[in-house]
């Protein structure tokens, strides 16, 4: 039988479980895209290359997994992910993720809507002004970071 000692102890211990389970491994982001989608595929490799592990799921629409996790219509973009219960849509930066992650916003996902020239994924000789969007369950949105570009 477990006693209100050992019920305290067990929730004390929570933290440090955490802890440990984020440094022993990578995040994982599981990413739905259509199969021709090369800036996708782009961001994926951004992901990779930033200390996440991804799993990729090819599907025809990617606007059934945008409505299941929540993300508003008007912050679509080209792709959708989901990493520990949060979305995230289009070419966000890894290093937002990360933080994302870090701080654990009440929130319900990033975004970097549309598709701007010079987000990871999407280099070129372009560099567009974009900003991260931060977006909770009610639709409400605030920006969680800007990005000037060049
Ligand atoms: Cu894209």
């Amino acid at each position: 039988m477990m006693t209100r000692h050992t019920f305290l102890k067990a929730l004390a211990a929570v933290p440090a479980i955490t802890a440990v389970r984020l440094l022993a491994a990578a995040p994982k982001i599981q990413v739905f895209k259509t199969p021709t989608c090369g800036c996708c595929a782009n961001w994926v490799k951004h992901l990779q290359a930033n200390g996440f592990e991804v799993a990729v799921k090819e599907v025809q629409d990617t606007g059934e997994y945008r409505r299941q996790y929540g993300v508003p219509e008007k912050l679509l973009s080209c792709h959708t992910g989901v990493v520990e219960g949060y979305a995230l849509e289009g070419h966000v930066p890894a290093v937002e993720i990360h933080r994302l992650l870090k701080e654990r916003p009440k929130a319900k996902g990033l975004s970097v809507p549309g598709m701007p020239m010079g987000s990871p994924g999407m280099e070129g000789s372009l560099s567009q002004a974009f900003s991260v969007i931060l977006f909770d369950s009610e639709g409400k949105t605030s920006v969680y970071q800007s990005y000037p570009g060049k």
